[in-house]
């Protein structure tokens, strides 16, 4: 590891890489090694590999019991996940959502030629502002969908008075909000169903995976034919049915991951507080915080860039820091509606969404989980004070390049 004092040693100048090795944000949390393989020859021994095998039974009940939920259906990713989840509360027509989100959560609805409309965010939280929402509702709007941006709630309760008000499906993309919880009340059990992500860039993961979860019974049990193509039986098909289902080997991860999932956040956590320190006091810088108070997965280091107090923008950042081998990201650049097709449909849906557009030329999100020690963080940050420090000569270096 290389530390940066002058700005002529930055990697993006020619210097040295700081780091040998990328720093990625998403790198997976691999749980006990000798627990999972155990759990695969045991699997390999039953040769019972999918179709609601014993472990995502399992995985199932013990989901269902952390989150204090009636039913969890496992699905192989969250977005088929979402995918049933809208099909089986009925939406149709439009629905309204976050651009400020992966684009997952809008291809689920376009996908069933349902519209997902492009609602603004609170630039405070990230997250649905339900003011805006009220003012997107249509004749043809049928739900909302909030999603829980970094693991922070929604403001569910005024996106549930908004839903009873007008009789609109609440469905909640909480694929980042696993182990998190909102005003006390663990997500997950909030409006119809909620839709979980085990992605292997999430604290925790099943390779790929993903869950809806509810305590709505007859949601439930369409949901979990649905995700077996609709069969009642051998011969019988119920509903319309895709191929959700969580492999066993999937589920022999989660169990794994379960067992050290204190330990992810744990470190999740001692990194937020070790960029939060160090990370203090940098002008034009601010890194998103959470509420303590609630259960959190801290999986997510959040920048925002004030570019006319940092005077290097963002996307300079973004490229000192990958230079340095440190691979910064821009989620969710450039926002859902400047993304095909809804950039075609959709010219103009950026004038409805002043705090999207000017959220997604700020953010930044940093490399943590137990792929990144406390030294690494402070070189990381100190790679940021210094280019903060000379930021108006980094910029005019790199413009006139
Ligand atoms: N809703 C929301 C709000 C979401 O954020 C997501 C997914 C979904 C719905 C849909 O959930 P799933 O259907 O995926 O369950 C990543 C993930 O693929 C995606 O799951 C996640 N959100 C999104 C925020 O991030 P990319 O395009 O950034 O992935 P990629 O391949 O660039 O990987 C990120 C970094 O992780 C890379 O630097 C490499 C590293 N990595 C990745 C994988 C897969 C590893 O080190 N090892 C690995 O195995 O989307």
């Amino acid at each position: 590891m290389v530390t940066k004092k002058n700005l002529l040693n930055l990697a993006i100048f020619g210097g040295t890489p700081s780091f040998g090795d990328p720093l990625h944000v998403g790198r997976p949390n691999i749980g006990d090694r000798q627990r999972l393989l155990e759990r695969i020859n045991d699997m390999l021994d039953r040769k019972w590999l999918s179709n609601n095998g014993p472990y995502v039974q399992e995985f199932e009940q013990r989901l269902a019991d952390i989150i204090g939920v009636k039913h969890c259906v496992a699905m192989c990713n969250a977005t088929v996940g979402l995918e049933i989840a809208i099909r089986a509360t009925g939406l149709a027509g439009e629905v309204i959502v976050p651009s400020f989100t992966f684009i997952a959560t809008a291809h689920a609805l376009q996908w069933q030629e349902i519209t997902p409309v492009f609602c603004d965010i609170d630039p405070l939280t990230h997250n649905l502002d339900p003011r805006s929402v009220e003012k997107m509702i249509t004749p043809r709007t049928t739900g909302i969908i909030g999603v829980h941006v970094w693991g922070q709630g929604c403001d569910v309760e005024a996106l549930t008075r908004i839903a009873e008000r007008h009789s609109l499906g609440l469905l909640f993309d909480a694929a980042h909000a696993f182990g998190c919880s909102h005003k006390g009340r663990m997500i997950g059990g909030f409006g119809d169903a909620e839709v979980l992500s085990f992605h292997a860039t999430k604290f925790f993961n099943t390779f790929e995976g993903g869950a809806v979860v509810t305590n709505d019974d007859a949601l439930a049990a369409k949901m979990r034919l649905m995700k077996n193509f609709g069969f009642t039986g051998y011969d019988s098909v119920k509903y319309i049915g895709t191929n959700g289902k969580m492999s066993e080997v999937s589920a022999a991860m989660g169990l794994t991951g379960l067992e050290s999932l204190d330990e992810f956040v744990a470190v999740n956590r001692r990194n937020y507080h070790l960029y939060r320190h160090d990370l203090l006091g940098i002008p034009g810088l601010k890194m998103l915080t959470f509420d303590e108070s609630e259960r959190l997965n801290y999986q997510y280091i959040v920048i925002e860039i004030d570019e006319v107090r940092t005077q290097i923008n963002r996307d300079d950042l973004v490229a000192i820091l990958r230079a340095e081998n440190v691979l910064a990201r821009r989620y969710f650049y450039p926002g859902c509606h400047r993304m095909e097709p809804y950039r075609s449909y959709f010219p103009h849906a950026g004038l409805l969404l002043p705090e999207t557009e000017r959220l997604v030329q700020r953010v930044l999100l940093l490399p943590t989980g137990t792929a990144v020690d406390p030294e690494e963080i402070s070189t990381i940050c100190g790679i940021i004070r210094l280019a903060v420090e000379h930021g108006r000569t980094i910029s005019e270096r790199l413009q006139s390049a």
